[in-house]
Order: C-alpha cells, then structure tokens, then sequence
C-alpha cells in the first residue's frame, strides 16, 4: 500500500462536532461491538418514535439467511419523518429546499410537506392503494417525489422509485417484477435544458403491466400527453379535490415491515429487487446522517444524488428528515448552464453539508478547476464523496479547492443493500487519509477474508464481508425464492457473512482500502450496471450473435463500458451499425448503459467449457497488448483469437 498523507480534521469542524476526538468514536464503537443489541435499542429509543415498543431487538442466522430487528414494534416512516417535526419546534423550519434546472428555488417546510404527504396519501387510498401494495414512482428530481415516497410509506405502501433515465422497457421490467399496482410519473422531466416524455414512456411499459391500475401525472413541464380516461389522473387536480383531507393518520405498521424495493443489478442479466424494511432503515440512515455529516439544527444540507438510486432515498429523503434537518434537492445536472452551478448553489443558500460522487469531482475538476474559487463556500464544513473510491487526485482538489484545506472531506463506502453508511470517517474525529474510506460505522463489523475463507493479513487484499447484522441491511429480494437469491448473491459465498462483493485492504491502522468489485459488476460514473445485463441487451439486438462487455479505466467515468460484439454470419461491420447497435441498448436499458465502445470482433476467446475469459478482454480493453502478461491460454479453443482482437482494437 503507498505511503499515504494523513490529515487531522480542521479545528472549525472539530469545534462543536459532536464527536470531535478519536477516543470518543472508539469508546462508542466499542459499545456498539461488544453489546450491538443494547446499543442499538438505546439509538431506537432516541432516535425514532414508536407507536409501540418492540419484542425482540434482533433475530438472526446469517446461514439461511434471516435478519430482524425490533420486531413487534409498531411505527411510521412518514410520522418520523415529518408528523414529530411538524408538531414541535420545527414546524415552521425548512424540510426541503427544492433548486430547479433554470435556478428558481422552492422551500417546503416540515409542516406543509406534511400537509402535501396527508393529502396525497388520501388520494392514493381513495384510489384503491393500501397497505402492502406495491406503486412505482418514475419521476424526476421534482418536489413531488419526496411527497409519493413518504406519501406511500404514510400509508404502508410500497415504493420501487425507478431512475428517470432509465428506459420505458427497464421501466416495464421493474413494474413486472415488483407487481405494482399503480405508477406516479410526470408529464415530462427536464435536465440541463433537455426535455425526458416521462409519461409517454410510462405508457410504453403499462401496455405490458396489467397489474398497474392507476397512473398519477404530475404536471411539470406543461408538455401534452395522453390521458386514458378512469387510469390516468393529474396529481393537481387529484390532491386539489374538495373531498380530500388535510389529515392522514399514518398506518402503524411493524418494524419490520417493507418500506421499498429498489431495484440494483448483480452478476446476472436481471436487476435485483433489494427489499428494505421500516424501523431498521430509518434507524441506519437517521443515525449516519447525524454522525457523518454533524448536521446541526440550523445547517442546510446539499447532496447532488437522484432519488432514483439508494443515495437519494438515504441521504436526500429518508435519513435528514428523520433528523429534522433541512434537505436541499438539485433537479439540475452539475455542468449546466455551466461547471460553477454545484458551486453556485452552495453560496446561495449556504450549505454546510455537500455530498456527491467522485465522478462529479473529476468532472468539473477536469472542466472549471478554479470555478469554486467564483463563488464564497465559506459555509462549508463537510464534503461527502460516495459511489466508488476517491482517487487522490480527486480527493486533494475537493480538500484544497473546494474545501480550502479546511473541511473534512468524509468518503462513505456504502451499498444499496447496506441502506446505509458502513464505513467513513467522521468528519470532527477521524484522521483523513485521501483514497481510504477509513473506519467502521458504529454497529458495522466488517472482515477481509482470502477465497479460502481464512481471514487475510493487514495489508493483504481479500473480499470484504459483514459479520454481523446491522439494522438499515437488507431484508430479501422482492419475488420468488428470495432465500436462494440471497444467499447466491450475498450469503453463500463465505459462509456465516455478508459478502458485498468489493475487494479491500486493511492497513495497519484499522483503515479500509476498498479495491473496486470483484464480480462482474462495474462501475460506471458511480453508477451500478451488471455486464450480463448488457450483454443481454446487446445480444437482444437481430445482427448480433454474441457479445462480452468488461469496464475499461475512464479517466471521468471511473469505468466505461467496452463491448465486444460478434455479428451473425454475412453481416458486414460498419460505424452505423455500430451506432444503431449503441442506440439499442440506449433504448433497452437507458443512456446510461449505452457502451464507450463497440469492438467487432470474429469470435471471443472462449474456454473448452464455452466461457469467456473474462481477464483476456478485460486486459486487453484496458489497452494491454502484451501477451506475456496475459497468464495461461492454453485451455482456449483458439488461442490465436487473443492475437486478432489485440490487431483490431479501435483506438481510443
Ligand atoms: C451508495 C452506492 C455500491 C458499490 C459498492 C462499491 C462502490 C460505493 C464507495 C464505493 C469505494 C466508496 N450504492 N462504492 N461507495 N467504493 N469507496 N466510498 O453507491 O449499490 O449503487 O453501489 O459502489 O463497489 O459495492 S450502489
């Protein structure tokens, strides 16, 4: 491992953190270890409010898998969320602060959001949805879907929000899968000045989902759309009705009851519907937002996630309002109408805490390297990097240009299936060390293990597991045999742990390392796609006969998307049909799944057993052309396909 610098949080951060020395964190996290069950009841005591208390704190056995906390208990997202706030001093304190794509700003506080979550509520309870059901939220970064999230959970009901830039027909797949009952979509979305038809893509995937009653259409853009009569309702006139109430009483359900799906991909062809439950969830998220970001009563904060992904759901909607912090949500994109927006928006309205991924920072960091010096960031105390891991350079700016050398900059390593923070270091305590995402959370028990299961040295790297459960996990996969799936993707592979899937080091000083995926999962700016599923897209495609997708290094991306295609026999290879091939899996999946590269290639270097090897084409997309370095090939059909690929790479 290189020698890396360390650097102490600032004394401003330090100064009124509410844990500003590393004795503290360890001292807690200790506790948290030592006696998780204690530790953790006493956390959901303080931090959530319960209609009534729970049985049993934790059940669990890692070896089938099952995990439970707090079971018996009865309470609420949305009430913790919003009804304790609303009801107290923080009733008139900003829950949401909303900026536009154009630059106009919207301030909802806890007590109208929870005005405008009661009565959606009712509208969707007046519409047939109740407890258990499942309703698909295909929306964009607009206030309303803060509302249709926490609307849904007030009732019980159980959200699967789908990234909007994701495609009509991966749209259809999620609402198969997950059997949902209605959609909550709008007219059309709008991003660094484009223009997404939301609902007529909606329209596409419903000819395809009959379980999906109900569409409710925000109406955002004033663009035109179709409305099918008794199906199709505007969300305006819908919550406007004279007959709908300003109250909702919230549906008091167990701890362990499901609060949404959200879809992710894995190592195989189709996404995974990760299933989160209430108290667990909320209890993570709220617990981490207040110790890794310190938010402070009177702070604004600023993460630049879609709710889309498992970010959005934790840190822009769930987690800050559970703690009663004001939340700020950025519709736009962060090079429009220029790289200084991120910026920009951080100097009008102050924000203490910014949170976003490092293909953001190295993005503007390439495009406006002194943008920030524009505007005064002199309120920022925490800068969040989350989706991969930081590269020192990246780092480095984000601490000297954006932080001026006097923030902490907290790289949290997380998952969708963690449902929240695992590892990062607290900004007022935790010595920095650019790249390291450093020390556990509190509860979290994480271990390095060799592929023979053995534990791996300090300084050796190995495949990152949890020990030990912790309550914001997640609880199954949404469908049939969700044991199986779990322990296939999760459980199985090292038994009696956790495995997610990355690999680590861990030095000398208890700090993580983390290394990347280990399966074939990449990572595309800070965005999850699963090779298979490309590969599946791509195969769906009439010209193609098969096809191997690998990451390559991408100096913005992290990792872009390389594509070997072998085409049927007699189809001739061409830039257009490279293009059509690009613009279908743009329309299968969605444009951010559309590959950096096609290569065309006569055949793919496969094993007697019909595998592709997959260390041939990752190396060779990464640009190596050395054979030597390629290990054994002797078990190939045809080693000399290696040798035709490498003559016909494209050059970048
Ligand atoms: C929150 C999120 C999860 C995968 C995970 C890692 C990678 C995320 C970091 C990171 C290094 C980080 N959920 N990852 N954060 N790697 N350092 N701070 O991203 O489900 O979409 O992706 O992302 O590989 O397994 S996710």
């Amino acid at each position: 491992m290189p020698e890396s610098k360390v650097y102490l949080p600032h004394e401003r951060v330090t100064r009124g953190a509410r844990i500003n020395s590393i004795a503290e964190y360890q001292a807690m996290y200790e506790e948290s270890v030592n006696d998780p069950e204690g530790f953790w009841a006493a956390q959901a005591e303080e931090m959530l409010e319960w209609k009534e208390k729970w049985d049993t704190t934790l059940e669990w056995d890692f070896e089938k898998p099952h995990v439970a906390w707090f079971k018996g208990g009865l309470t609420n997202a949305s009430y913790n969320c919003l009804d304790r706030h609303a009801n107290g001093p923080r009733r008139n304190k900003a829950a949401i602060i909303w900026e536009s794509d154009s630059g106009r700003s919207k301030v909802y506080t806890y007590q109208s959001l929870l005005t405008k979550v009661c009565r959606f509520a009712n509208v969707l309870k007046d519409h047939g949805i109740k407890k258990g059901d499942v309703v698909a939220i295909f929306m964009p970064m607009v206030p309303e879907v803060v509302t249709a999230m926490l609307a849904c959970a007030r009732i019980g009901a159980i959200h699967t929000v789908v990234f909007s830039g994701f495609s009509a027909q991966a749209l259809r797949d999620r609402m198969q899968d997950s059997g949902a009952k209605a959609v909550i979509t709008v007219d059309a979305g709008k991003r660094g000045g484009r223009v997404i038809p939301l609902k007529a893509m909606a329209d596409e995937a419903m000819l395809e989902c009959p379980t999906v009653k109900k569409c409710i259409v925000v109406s955002h853009s004033r663009a035109t759309v179709d409305m099918q009569p008794e199906r199709d309702f505007y969300y305006h006139e819908e919550t406007r009705r004279r007959d709908i109430s300003n109250d909702c009483e919230p549906e008091w359900v167990d701890a362990e009851h499901p609060l949404f799906i959200l879809y992710t991909s894995g190592s195989t062809g189709k996404p995974k519907g990760v299933v989160h439950t209430t108290a667990g969830y909320l209890l993570g998220t709220a617990l981490t937002t207040k110790y890794v970001f310190d938010i402070h009563d009177e702070d604004i904060y600023f993460c630049s996630a879609d709710v889309g992904w498992i970010t959005g759901h934790s840190y822009i909607v769930y987690g800050p309002l559970a703690i009663g912090a004001t939340s700020l949500m950025f519709e736009g994109i962060p090079t429009y109408p220029n790289p200084g927006r991120f910026w920009e928006i951080c100097e009008k309205h102050g924000v203490n805490q910014f949170y976003t991924a490092p293909t953001a920072i190295r993005s503007l960091m390439k495009s406006a390297p002194d943008a920030p010096n524009e505007y005064d960031l002199s309120c920022l105390r925490i800068l969040g990097s989350v989706g991969e891991p930081i590269n020192p350079e990246a780092w480095q700016w984000y601490y000297d240009v954006v932080g001026k050398g006097k923030c902490s900059v907290c790289d949290t390593w997380w998952q969708t299936e963690s449902g929240a923070h695992m590892i990062s270091n607290l900004p007022g305590c935790t010595p920095m060390k650019p790249g390291s995402a450093s020390l556990p959370f509190f509860g979290v028990q994480p271990v390095i293990l060799r592929e023979d299961k053995t534990p791996a040295d300090i300084g050796e790297e190995g495949r990152l597991c949890i020990k030990f459960p912790w309550p914001s996990m997640l609880r199954r996969m949404w469908g049939e045999d969700s044991e199986k799936r779990m322990m296939d993707n999760y459980f199985g592979q090292f038994p009696g742990h956790y495995f997610s899937g990355d690999g680590a080091v861990c030095d000398e000083d208890g700090f993580y390392w983390l290394k990347g995926r280990v399966d074939d999962v990449i990572n595309v700016s800070g965005h999850r796609m699963s090779t298979a599923e490309v590969e599946a897209a791509l195969n769906s495609y009439g010209d193609v006969a098969e096809s191997a997708v690998v990451g390559y290094p991408h100096e913005i991306k992290g990792e872009g998307i390389y594509a070997y295609v072998v085409l049927n026999d007699g189809v001739e290879a061409s830039d257009d049909l490279r293009k059509m091939i690009i613009g279908h899996v743009r329309k299968d999946i969605g444009p951010i799944a559309a590959p950096d590269f096609v290569h065309f290639v006569p055949d793919l270097p496969k094993t007697r057993s019909g595998k592709i090897m997959r260390r041939i084409v990752r190396k060779i997309a990464a640009g190596e052309t050395d054979k030597e370095g390629f290990g054994d090939l002797s078990t190939l059909v045809d080693p000399s396909i290696v040798d035709t690929i490498i003559e016909t790479r494209p050059n970048q």
